[in-house]
C-alpha cells in the first residue's frame, strides 16, 4: 500500500511514520525549500507524548524539554490559580520551541525511510488517490493525504463546505533569552493578565536551551501594543518583573491572528484532510498539534489491515471526531470569553484530550518519564 502525502508539518510526518511502521510506502511533499517548523515554542501535553512515542520520538523530544513544576495564573498581580504539573502530578505536559519539537520527528521519519521532496507543493487531491502537483505531476496511491495546514489548498480543491474564522485578537510570539529570570518561579509557566488600566497579557512559558516563549496579547484596538517591533515601554509597565526578557526583545517576534476551519467531512474517496487542514483552532487549550498528531496517528492505524481505504477513512471519522470537535469548541469558548483571565480551569471538559490515550498507541509501553532536568 502506498500514500502520498501533502504536508511535512506535525499531522503530515506522524501519519508518514505511522504508516512506514505499518508497512506501507509514503511519500511526503513539502512545498517548502527547508524542513523545519516555524514559529516560536509549543506545548505538548500527555496525549501528544503518548503520540511521539508512538513514533519513536519522546525520548529525543523529552531530552531537553523543560518540565515545568507548575502552571499559574496571575491576574493583575495576584494568583488566580496554580496547579502543580509534571512529575507526580496527573498532568503532564512539556513546553519547547517548536524546532525542538519538529528535528526528532522529521530524524524519526528519516530513520524510518520515509521519502519526502521538499520544493513540492501540492494544488490537489482526487477522490480516486490522486494528489496534483504544481509541476502537473498526478501521482496515484492508495491513500493521498491533506496535511498541508489551515489554508490547505488540497483540501479546498475537493470542494467541500470549509467553515472558517478568524479570530478578533491577534498575538505576538517570540522567543527570548531567560536573561536572569531563571530559578524558583521563574521556572513555571505563567500566565500573566493586566485587566487594568490596559488590557495585556503575557503567557510565560520555559523553554529548552535557556529560552522563553513569550505569547503577548493585546486587544485588536490597540494598535500601539501590537505593532512591531514591540515598544518595550508599554510591556515593562505592565509587568516590570519581565522587564530584564523585554527588553532583549529587540525587533525580533511574528504577529498572528488566530485562525481557525472546520468540515462537514474528513474524507473523500481515498483522501484524508488531516491536522489544521481540517480542524484548525484557537491555540487557547494548546492542543492543535496534540489533536493534529493524535489523528494522523489513528488515521495510520486504521486503514492498515483494510483494502477498502474509503470505509476506514469513514471508520477513523467516526472514532476520532467527537473529542476533536469538543476540543476545537471549548478552546473557541476561552478565546471568545477571556475566561483564561480568571485562572486556568483544570477540569475534564477543557483538558479532555490531554488524556486521552491516542488510538494506536501502545497504552502499557509509554511510561511518563519523572527526572526533571
Ligand atoms: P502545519 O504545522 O501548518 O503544517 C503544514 C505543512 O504543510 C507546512 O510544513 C507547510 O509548509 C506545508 N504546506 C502548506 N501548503 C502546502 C502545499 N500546497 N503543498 C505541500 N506542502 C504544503 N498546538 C499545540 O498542540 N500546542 C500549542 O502550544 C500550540 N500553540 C499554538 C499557538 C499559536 C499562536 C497557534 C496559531 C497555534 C498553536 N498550536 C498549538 C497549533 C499548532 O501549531 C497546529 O495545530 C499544528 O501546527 C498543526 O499541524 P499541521 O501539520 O496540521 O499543520
Ligand atoms: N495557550 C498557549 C498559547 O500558545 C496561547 C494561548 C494559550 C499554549 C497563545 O499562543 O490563550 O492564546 C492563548
Amino acid at each position: 500500500m502506498h500514500a502520498e502525502i501533502a504536508g511535512a508539518g506535525f499531522a503530515g510526518l506522524t501519519a508518514a511514520i505511522a504508516l512506514r511502521r505499518r508497512g506501507w510506502t509514503v511519500r511526503v511533499h513539502e512545498k517548502d525549500p527547508e524542513l523545519r517548523a516555524f514559529g516560536a515554542g509549543i506545548y505538548i501535553w500527555e496525549n501528544g507524548l503518548r503520540v511521539l512515542h508512538a513514533i519513536g520520538a519522546y525520548d529525543d523530544v523529552l531530552r531537553g524539554a523543560h518540565q515545568a513544576p507548575a502552571y499559574e495564573s496571575r491576574r493583575d498581580g495576584e494568583m488566580v490559580s496554580f496547579q502543580p504539573v509534571n512529575g507526580a502530578h496527573p498532568y503532564c505536559v512539556l513546553t519547547m520551541t517548536r524546532q525542538h519539537l519538529y528535528a526528532p520527528i522529521l530524524a524519526s521519519a528519516q530513520r524510518e525511510g520515509v521519502e519526502i521532496v521538499t520544493s513540492s507543493e501540492a494544488t490537489a487531491a482526487e477522490p480516486d488517490g490522486i494528489l496534483c502537483l504544481a509541476d502537473g505531476r498526478r501521482l496515484k496511491a492508495d491513500l493521498v493525504i491533506a496535511a498541508d495546514g489551515v489554508r490547505s489548498p488540497t483540501r479546498d480543491s475537493l470542494g467541500l463546505p470549509v467553515a472558517r474564522r478568524r479570530y478578533q485578537d491577534g498575538i505576538i510570539r517570540v522567543l527570548v533569552e531567560r536573561s536572569g529570570l531563571a530559578g524558583g518561579a521563574w521556572d513555571h509557566v505563567i500566565d500573566f493578565w493586566a485587566f487594568s488600566p490596559r488590557v495585556l497579557r503575557i503567557l510565560y512559558t520555559p523553554c529548552e536551551d535557556d529560552l522563553l516563549y513569550f505569547a503577548m496579547m493585546a486587544p485588536l484596538e490597540d494598535a500601539a501594543a501590537n505593532t512591531l517591533p514591540l515598544d518595550p515601554a508599554i510591556w515593562t509597565k505592565a509587568f516590570p518583573m519581565l522587564a530584564p526578557a523585554i527588553d532583549a526583545i529587540g525587533a525580533r517576534g511574528r504577529y498572528d491572528v488566530y485562525e481557525t476551519t472546520r468540515l462537514d467531512r474528513w474524507s473523500v474517496g481515498r483522501v484524508a484532510i488531516v491536522g489544521d487542514s481540517a480542524h484548525a483552532m484557537p491555540p487557547t487549550l494548546a492542543q492543535g498539534a496534540g489533536c493534529a498528531m493524535m489523528n494522523a496517528l489513528s488515521l495510520a492505524e486504521i486503514v492498515s489491515g483494510t483494502t477498502d481505504i474509503p470505509d476506514a477513512l469513514q471508520r477513523w471519522e467516526s472514532r476520532e471526531r467527537a473529542l476533536t470537535d469538543h476540543t476545537q469548541a471549548r478552546a473557541a469558548e476561552l478565546a471568545h470569553t477571556r475566561e483564561l483571565g480568571s485562572g486556568m480551569k483544570w477540569d475534564d471538559v477543557g483538558l479532555r484530550a490531554a488524556h486521552h490515550i491516542p488510538t494506536g498507541s501502545n497504552p502499557d509501553g509509554f511510561a511518563r518519564r519523572h527526572e526533571r532536568r
